[in-house]
């Protein structure tokens, strides 16, 4: 993964990336679930095209037995719909100098979604996971070249996430079949897990007796400074909160403009360690923190709403800013720390108002 100073500008490749995913316009976040076609998406490689009728999912592995299944059989299972808050690992990245050369994120990688499909953890149990077993392998359709290694999109989950964790394989999003965009047919949906562990296209689960290698899990996503040290591997969702940019935009900056007068701040906060237990806001660019209003969240593993109101008296420009804290004692830095894959940067969101004169 190169870098370059964020003083550069964005080069093609990174334009390249950011036209092909979409991230979620933060007005957006005035929906509880986010409407289709509004959820971010992230996706390394090519959409693939999968012929369902001639689809199985192979569960195969360290199984007692090891089995080949339609789509029609998996929805013949116990079938459950679970509203999840999904976020990108590299949400934040072009926050970071210097900036870390991938998808260009600023802080849009996100969404919520109710996401329909069949729990992971009896599926296993009940193909007979051999006492060896530690990892699960979790392979897609999607072929690419990254890091210089050819390799088809893959990641593995401890055994422990896989048997006693929320995960589910989705076929449906939204009551509607899952888009090609999201996974078409089936993907994995890790609650609480940053967006990688959930992997579209499912092709193959493969259970493992050794921790799998393969590039997605030791080159990328892990938070590193330099490429020779192992680093640690990024796993859950850090606290995050983020605010509908009051008022109405300016085209080309984003600069926001409010009328004089009270206004009602909102947005939502999650986190994948436990629940969002505080947000507070700014109006003051961090000279002043005051508490916010939570209000209730969309699901166990979904965002929180909250809202603050503030009396934007005297015409000028200001910095408004949001933070969340969660139960586990995890809250967002005021400034980013840097890695070198850009992974993980929760740094608060901050965002330029003028009060206009009335
Ligand atoms: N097969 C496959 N699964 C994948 C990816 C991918 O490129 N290929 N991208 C991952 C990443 S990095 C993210 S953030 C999420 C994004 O899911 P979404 O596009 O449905 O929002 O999918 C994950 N699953
Ligand atoms: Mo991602």
């Amino acid at each position: 993964m190169g870098i370059v100073s964020s003083a550069e500008g964005i080069s093609t490749n990174e334009l390249q990336l950011a036209l092909r995913n979409s991230g979620m316009p933060l007005e957006a976040l005035r929906w509880p679930l986010t409407p289709l076609g509004l959820h971010y998406l992230l996706i390394h490689y090519d959409v693939p095209t999968v012929d369902v009728d001639a689809w199985r999912l192979e569960l195969a592995g360290r199984l007692a037995r090891p089995a080949l299944l339609s789509l029609e059989e998996l929805k013949e299972r116990e079938t459950v719909t679970v509203a999840v808050t999904m976020e990108c690992a590299g949400n934040g990245r072009a926050g970071m100098t210097p900036r870390p050369l991938s998808q260009p994120w600023i802080g849009e990688a996100v969404g919520t979604a109710a996401w329909t499909g069949t729990p992971l953890a009896p599926l296993l149990r009940e193909a007979g996971v051999s006492g060896n077993a530690v990892e699960v392998l979790f392979a897609g359709f999607d072929c690419g070249i990254e890091g210089g290694v050819t390799q088809t999109y893959e990641r593995s989950l401890p055994m422990s996430e896989a048997l006693s964790g929320d995960a589910i394989l989705a076929w449906g999003i939204g009551n509607v079949a899952l888009p090609p965009q999201h996974g078409f047919p089936l993907r994995l949906v890790v609650p609480g897990w940053y967006g990688m562990a959930n992997v579209k296209w499912l092709q193959r689960i493969t259970v493992l007796d050794a921790p799998f290698h393969g590039y997605q899990q030791v080159q990328g996503y892990r938070i590193r400074k330099n490429a020779d040290e192992p680093g640690e591997p990024v796993t859950r969702i850090l606290p995050r909160a983020l605010m509908v940019p009051p008022g109405i935009p300016d085209f080309m900056t984003r600069r926001r403009f409010v009328a004089p007068g009270r206004h009602r701040l909102e947005g939502r906060a999650w986190s994948g360690w436990g629940e969002v237990s505080r947000v507070q806001v700014s109006v003051t660019g961090g000279a002043r923190w005051d508490d916010a209003e939570l209000g209730d969240a969309v699901g166990r593993h979904a965002w929180r709403g909250w809202s603050y109101s503030w009396v934007a008296a005297e015409p000028g420009d200001y910095q408004l800013a949001c933070r969340a804290w969660d139960n586990a004692g995890n809250f967002q830095p005021l400034e980013p720390e840097w890695n070198l894959g850009g992974y993980g940067n929760n740094a608060v969101q901050r965002i330029a108002v003028t009060v206009t004169p009335s």
